[in-house]
């Protein structure tokens, strides 16, 4: 599937839909760098602070010389971290972006000389190839991206991971009071707006689109009925939009849905984890317990 098949497909649901994997286009994952310094946005420096605090046990958990299989291109410094405690015989990262692979590559190589570095350039949505393991493998799946997925399609995520990895770490954002969620989704200096909208940028630049940004506007809410935060773009008015030979009509209020985000309680996603076929999972929290990072054990 092409991005204009992407497009096409989900603009042409009854609840029009974008998959949030397209986000992230050059200006898209720096508008994301800022969110992460978002006052609003606690999520990634709960996941750092605790990364930190918990490093020695996290380490002992992954164990030492593993193969270190992170879903994301490495650019993170919860991944310094990692590596440095887990001296990892190989650190396999997998984005679906060659450019942010091979960038993060590059830097991950200077500072750790003595890293074999193996970018898999591959869609995490779908089944993997990897090369052959030549140690136990742990995967890191960071910053509660699992959260894009539906919970249906976390447990094949999970499931499909342990024929891959005998560990896992996962990053989950915890659920919690909906004013604090909210506030990380509207933030105050209007980034995640300016995220969201990049999207519809995207379309017109990259597919010939000629959205008009003035009449769609970001929307996120709680949704505490299924645990998840929803990013939609709303249409302030009734009209048509054009991309390439594709015309789409929207009502006035009409919404694209762009990202779930779900949330889970400790037990809610040690339950998914087992039924995943998942055992014996620990995990650690940040101490204001706001997000977790789960290790969970296949057998
Ligand atoms: C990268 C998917 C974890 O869901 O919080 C941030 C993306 N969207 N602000 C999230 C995001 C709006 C983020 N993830």
């Amino acid at each position: 599937m092409s991005f204009l098949d992407d497009v096409v497909a989900g603009l042409s649901l009854p609840q029009k839909a974008l998959p949030p994997k397209y986000f992230y286009d050059a200006a898209g994952s720096k508008l994301f760098e800022r969110i992460c310094r978002l006052p609003e946005y606690y999520l990634t420096r709960a996941e750092l602070s605790l990364t930190r605090k918990n490093i020695s046990s996290i380490g002992k958990f992954a164990g030492l010389g593993c193969e270190l299989l992170e879903y994301g291109s490495g650019e993170s410094l919860k991944t310094r971290l990692l590596i440095r405690a887990l001296q990892p015989k190989a650190y396999l990262p997998v984005d679906i972006s060659q450019t942010a692979l091979q960038g993060a590559a590059r830097r991950l190589a200077r500072e750790f000389p003595w890293l074999r570095v193996l970018p898999v350039v591959a869609d995490f949505s779908r089944p993997l190839e990897l090369p052959q393991a030549k140690a136990r493998r742990v995967a890191y799946f960071p910053g509660s991206t699992i959260g894009n997925l539906t919970p249906e399609e976390a447990h094949g995520f999970l499931a499909r991971n342990r024929a891959l990895a005998d560990r896992m770490l996962v990053g989950v954002d915890l659920r919690k009071d909906a004013n604090v969620l909210h506030a990380a989704y509207n933030d105050a200096r209007g980034v995640t707006a300016a995220f969201n909208l990049n999207l519809l940028v995207r379309i017109n630049r990259e597919l010939g689109g000629d959205f008009d940004l003035r009449s769609f506007a970001h929307y996120a809410f709680y949704n505490a009925a299924y645990g998840r935060i929803e990013m939609h773009l709303v249409s302030s008015k009734r009209q048509k939009v054009r991309i390439g030979a594709h015309r789409f009509a929207f009502e006035r209020g009409e919404s694209i849905h762009t990202e779930n985000s779900y949330k889970y309680s400790l037990e809610g996603f040690r339950t998914l984890a087992a039924q995943a076929g998942f055992s014996g999972s620990r995990a650690w929290t940040d101490r204001a317990g706001m997000f977790a990072l789960h290790g969970l054990t296949a057998g």
